[in-house]
């Protein structure tokens, strides 16, 4: 069993692994910790990762990047259609109605779900991971921001399941950190103590998550969790993005924003800026060479200005922790530490938002960029039987509030309550208690949809069946257990009928209590009835979740046929560069072992070819593929070869080239 922890990042993911008793982050090919969260697709290949994002300026259209925010959501939503005009690739709605992208592969127009695109990137990730362990990977523990819908977290599921890993666990990224932050810590308060209140912020490059937790020996409790979603490092780049646009406007009468191969490079650029700026202060210059219109452009920045211009950003960087401060009930000097994490956090003026709010110097003792990661590494450490970790209870909570409708055909049959309030723990089960003469419907909706994220507030419909009345008439009494589960996933999981002797002063409908619980399951000697379950909502304008089966499906048989063509590729590659490395080795030779027993002229003529044969490389035999009759090229080669006076030399070209192109 593996322990594995992956920090899906919207820009960068890291993995985590368990290895040799600890926790470690592990590099990938490159040698690099940081994966980036990108694929490009080709005509005849895919790359993933840093091979990928080398290609964003290159392969405009067909390189997919930033679309974590288009999990579980409908083509139509209005955050879809944001994130649609900063993406320099076309996104498409699927059947289902959900959000998907379109892009060039293999020669083909081609649209991919969500699901598909993050799973190729999982993939990417599992493969980095077994390649690390030298073992098969499948269990593992997945971060998502603490403020992922239910839509979105299962999509997120079906994306692992997609990759083929086995999601032991969604973790809240705030969580994660804090895990990262608690287990290793010896100085905890006992159990009879007052807890320690810890702070976590966490500001990547598409958000900023805020958490406050209690921690006691072996346990944390998460208090509170607010967040803006939609502040992040790339806020940051924009607003130096728009700012130089505007300028190169007046100062070079180019419209960056027509181009989006220079406008991908302007955000590059301003990126590199930005992180310049968190380190120093002075004016810095910013110079691009042939950027549009054979123009090389250059202007400069220094720190103030560029905080004068994120001021609006900057002002939103309190209230979530303002938030959290007044949902957790907490004072200031009730904060033992304040933990920060991301990328974004490094930026100077952020730190000092944060500093001038608690009043109190902030901690960067964790590791910004791995947190995350190492935190779901040493979840999935303490869930794996095969694992020995410290025991550490964490308890998460609801992000928002859920509740419950029910109908039934009668009217007099139809109610509501609210089932789980915001920051509710988590997980957690309870029983609600009906009763019933027939089978209803129960509808989970998030409660207050002006604090969700999220332009639906439908969770899901359940069906309850096999519900009859009493011998004597009366109402059923029916126990019904709905449950938010480990990946913050809210459901109904099971409903069954108590016998009638238990029944005292029964009332005619609606849930008499709720009886709370986080690990046992309702212990009725009653039976079990069917609960039909269709969640995500059922309206066709609603992105229903695909189901798993579908995704797996056409997920396993595009992810096949896509690692074939991996393979191909490679080999095909493999055979150029074999025949590119005789070419070389072949001239180095003659200039050196072989002078000495040919003649000027067979010396010349087999220079030449050799200089053939690699210009053939690089312009027609560039699209060679692999199974393939030989070229005139490659003939005449061989035939000189074979009839020259170089063949009493022992040169075995012709099958080597041959092999190497897969003629054999
Ligand atoms: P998210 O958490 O939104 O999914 P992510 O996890 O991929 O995104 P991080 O890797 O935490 O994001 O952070 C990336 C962001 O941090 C980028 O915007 C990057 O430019 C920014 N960043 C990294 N280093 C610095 C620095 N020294 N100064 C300013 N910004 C920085
Ligand atoms: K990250
Ligand atoms: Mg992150």
């Amino acid at each position: 069993m593996s322990v594995v922890g992956i920090d899906l990042g919207f820009l960068n993911c890291y993995i985590a692994v368990a290895r040799s008793g600890g926790i470690e982050t592990i590099a990938n090919e490159y040698s690099d910790r940081c994966t980036p969260a990108c694929i490009s697709l080709g005509a005849r290949t895919r790359a993933i990762g840093n091979a990928a994002k080398s290609q964003i300026v290159t392969n405009v259209r067909n390189t997919i990047h930033g679309f974590k925010k288009l999990h579980g959501r409908s083509f139509d939503d209005p955050i879809v259609q944001t994130e649609r005009i900063r993406l320099p690739y076309e996104l498409q709605k699927m059947p289902n109605g959900s959000a998907g992208v379109k892009v060039r592969y293999l020669e083909e127009e081609r649209p991919f779900a969500i699901e598909q695109v993050t799973g190729m990137l999982l993939a990417k990730l599992k493969e980095i991971a077994e390649n690390a362990l030298k073992k098969p990977v499948a269990d593992c523990v997945i971060s998502v921001p603490s403020f992922f819908t239910d839509a979105e977290r299962r999509s997120v599921l079906a994306a692992a399941q997609v990759a083929g890993l086995n999601c032991l666990r969604l973790m809240n990224e705030t969580t994660a950190v804090a895990l990262a932050y608690g287990i290793y810590k010896q100085d905890l308060p006992s159990l009879d103590e007052k807890p320690r209140n810890v702070v976590f912020i966490d500001m990547g490059h598409s958000a900023y998550q805020v958490s406050v937790c209690a921690f006691n020996k072996g346990k944390l409790k998460v208090l509170a969790t607010t967040f803006d979603p939609y502040l992040g490092g790339r806020n940051f780049d924009e607003a130096l993005v728009d700012y130089f646009c505007d300028e190169f406007k007046t100062k070079y009468k180019i419209n960056v924003k027509e181009n989006s191969r220079a406008l991908l490079r302007l955000y590059q650029e301003c990126e590199k800026l930005k992180k310049l700026m968190s380190a120093n202060a002075s004016d810095l210059p910013l110079n691009i060479e042939c950027f549009m219109n054979d123009l090389d452009v250059s202007s400069k920045m220094n720190r103030a200005q560029y905080e004068q211009l994120c001021a609006s950003l900057l002002a939103r960087v309190e209230p979530p922790l303002k938030a959290v401060m007044e949902q957790a009930n907490l004072q200031r000097e009730d904060i033992s530490s304040i933990e920060i994490v991301g990328g974004a956090t490094r930026i100077p003026a952020v730190k000092e938002h944060i500093t001038k709010f608690f009043l109190k110097d902030i901690s960067t003792t964790l590791n910004a960029d791995e947190a995350v990661a190492r935190g779901c590494a040493l979840q999935c450490a303490i869930l794996s039987p095969a694992f020995k970790v410290r025991e550490f209870s964490i308890t998460d909570i609801v992000p928002y509030s859920v509740t419950l409708r029910w109908r039934t055909s009668f009217e007099d049959g139809a109610g509501e309550c609210e089932v789980f309030c915001k920051n509710h723990p988590a997980p957690f089960s309870k029983v609600i208690t009906f009763h019933k003469k027939e089978p209803f419907e129960l509808e989970a909706f998030y409660s207050n949809l002006h604090e969700v994220p999220y332009p639906d507030p439908r969770i899901g419909t359940f069906t309850v069946q096999n519900v009859f009345p009493q011998s004597d008439g009366d109402n059923s009494k029916v126990k019904v257990k709905v449950r938010v589960n480990v990946h913050g996933v809210f459901s109904v999981a099971s409903a069954s009928v108590v016998e009638k002797q238990n029944l005292e002063g029964d009332h005619n409908d609606a849930p008499m209590e709720t009886e709370g619980s986080s690990k046992n399951e309702s212990k009725d000697d009653s039976d079990k009835m069917q609960v039909d379950q269709e969640e995500g909502g059922h309206q066709k304008s609603h992105a229903e979740h695909t189901p798993e089966e579908e995704i797996d499906h056409t997920g396993a048989k595009t992810k096949g046929k896509m690692l074939m063509q991996d393979k191909l590729e490679k080999e095909r590659n493999d055979a150029k560069n074999a025949v590119e490395e005789y070419v070389y080795d072949f001239r180095d030779r003659l200039g050196t072992v072989y002078e000495k027993f040919i003649t000027p002229d067979d010396m010349n003529k087999l220079s030449a070819i050799l200089e053939d044969v690699e210009n053939w490389l690089y312009e027609e035999g560039e699209d060679q593929p692999k199974q393939s009759t030989p070229s005139d090229k490659q003939d005449r080669l061989n035939q000189t070869i074979k009839k020259g006076k170089a063949k009493s030399i022992d040169l075995p070209i012709h099958s080597s080239l041959c092999r190497q192109l897969g003629q054999d």
